[in-house]
């Protein structure tokens, strides 16, 4: 089965505590529950994980470009800042969705700019934790249209 990197940046540890009514109420243990079952169902290996440091995301887009098919990244504050992320997109050969539980456009003008958003494939934003959902159901379409 193809492997799937889902991949949390800063702060997504503290989704169940941190501003539920912009996050929702779901830890980021539920929401890995929730991608590995979809996972199970569309033939994909989810492989979820979080870091509170920039760096460490670079090393996990490296390792998927040579042992994953896809990422899904949450890339958290550095979506906004992170010209690390871009390069990194850039540098690996799988497609990279971005996504967000928060419809960033329609809170403060600093979340409307990504900086990895112009690197990804594409971009879903604002569904709660459905957005994982769809970002891997995403994925797996450009898995099965790329063949
Ligand atoms: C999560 C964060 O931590 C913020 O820094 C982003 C994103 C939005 C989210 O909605 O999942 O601006």
């Amino acid at each position: 089965m193809p492997t799937i990197f889902v991949l949390n940046g800063p702060n997504l540890n503290m989704l169940g505590k941190r501003e539920p009514g912009i996050y929702g109420g779901q830890t980021l243990a539920d929401i890995e529950t929730m991608c590995v079952e979809e996972g199970h169902k569309l033939g994909l290996t989810v492989d979820f994980r979080q870091t509170n440091h920039e760096g460490v995301l670079v090393d996990w887009f490296h390792e998927a470009g040579s042992s994953a098919a896809g990422i899904a990244v949450n890339a958290g504050a550095y979506t906004h800042t992170s010209i690390a992320l871009h390069d990194a997109t850039r540098a690996i050969g799988i497609p990279v969705v971005e996504l967000h539980l928060s419809n960033v456009h329609a809170r403060e003008e600093f979340r409307h700019k990504s900086m990895l958003a112009p690197a990804a494939k594409g971009v879903i934003c604002g569904f709660g934790a459905h957005s994982y959902i769809l970002a891997l159901n995403a994925l797996s379409t450009l898995l099965h249209t790329s063949k």
